[in-house]
């Protein structure tokens, strides 16, 4: 088999690169796509759902497939820095390929809101780390303010080069199935990966590699639905910090990807993510983020309501890894057992559960 030498190189014909770019890649994309060995037969009626682990990206989330686009074209244009505002991912992602093509990166974070490994990623890397007292909303008009007035380049999803690259792992989900599923459930929070997958998906139906489309199901965090309730969330509210976004950037994009494949953008709430959380690393063996779980939270909750039928087709992106955020992992989970340095005193402790 041909080594992975980044998506940019492997999906080239579909990205807005020429000979004269300078590829800026850490490997990203060629993410794999789990097949559920649980999830499928609890969720009713049966379903055929697969993960699209995203954690396995180099900084460990789907930015990875925007930003070696975002850093590479920045890159070419001639730009010295970049700028982004972040709940954690877009700033680690940032950094990492900043870094690795020479150039400098400020990222703008809430205060106290971002989980701990995309701070130590961001920090690092070595990015000029800004934290605001504000939310998510108020640092992206910060930075938008920010590059108008000076020449450094805006690596959130607002610009383009970022939803191309995330566009990508439609055709990888295409390339592994052989087809494109019947539903595609992804959570939702600045709402530029739901926009890339629905380009994506639409670009490789019209290129003949799929004749079918998914319908896309969207996922918000109850206390960060904006695009559920018709308006812009003040102060959103979730332990899915990643989303805990009021004024999705990409709103139209997302109800676009909504209405043209007849999906829907529906809320779960913070007990139904860490539900589906718990669920994938204890039943599944695979460890995302809260974030990335609001996804497979949805699914569980359409399926109760009987939304799907027999068989179909399910792909649920988890876009970040679970290291990502170590403390909702241990609070979530059961302290470790303290004993003494000693056979017997192991064995006391085994008897009745594995011995
Ligand atoms: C794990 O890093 O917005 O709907 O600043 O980190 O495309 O915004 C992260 C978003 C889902 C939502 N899952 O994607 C940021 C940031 C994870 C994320 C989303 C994010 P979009």
């Amino acid at each position: 088999m041909e080594p992975w030498h980044g998506l940019i190189h492997h999906y080239r014909g579909f990205l807005p690169v020429s000979d004269k770019t300078p590829v800026v890649t850490l490997g990203e994309g060629n993410t794999p796509l789990i097949r559920a060995s649980r999830l499928n037969r609890e969720l009713h009626p049966g379903v055929d759902l697969y993960f699209k682990y995203e954690g396995s990206n180099p900084s460990g989330s789907f930015k990875d497939r925007g930003m070696t686009c975002a850093i590479s074209k920045a890159v070419e244009e001639g730009a010295r820095a970049v700028i982004c505002a972040s709940t954690g991912n877009t700033s680690a992602s940032a950094a990492a390929y900043a870094a690795k093509a020479g150039i400098s990166t400020v990222v703008l974070i809430p205060e106290g809101q971002i989980a701990l490994g995309k701070l130590a990623q961001a920090m690092i890397h070595g990015a000029l780390v800004l934290q605001i007292r504000g939310n998510f909303d108020r640092a992206l008009n910060i930075v938008k303010d920010i590059v108008a007035r000076h020449p450094i380049a805006l690596v959130n999803s607002i610009n383009p080069f970022r939803i191309e690259g995330q566009k990508t792992a439609a055709f990888e989900i295409c390339d592994q199935l052989g087809i494109a599923p019947l539903y595609h459930a992804l959570p939702v929070g600045n709402a530029g990966n739901i926009t890339a997958y629905w380009k994506g998906y639409r670009e490789y139906n019209e290129a003949g590699r799929i004749s079918t489309l998914p319908k896309m199901l969207g996922f918000q965090a109850a206390g960060a639905a904006p695009l559920v309730t018709g308006r812009p969330v003040e102060s959103p509210e979730t332990i899915a910090s990643a989303i805990r976004i009021g004024n999705p950037a990409s709103w139209k994009g997302a109800l676009a990807a909504r209405d043209e494949s007849g999906g829907v953008i529906e809320s779960v709430t913070d007990e139904e993510i860490i539900e589906a959380y718990t669920y994938l690393a204890s039943k599944e063996g695979i460890f995302c983020e809260p974030a990335s779980a609001a996804s497979v939270a949805g699914v569980i909750k359409l399926s109760r309501r009987n939304f799907f039928s027999k068989g179909d087709g399910i792909v649920c992106t988890l876009t970040g890894g679970g290291l990502k955020d170590p403390d909702i992992a241990i609070r979530m989970s059961k302290d470790p057992v303290r004993v003494e340095a000693d056979v017997s005193a192991v064995e006391e402790l085994l008897r009745g559960c594995c011995i």
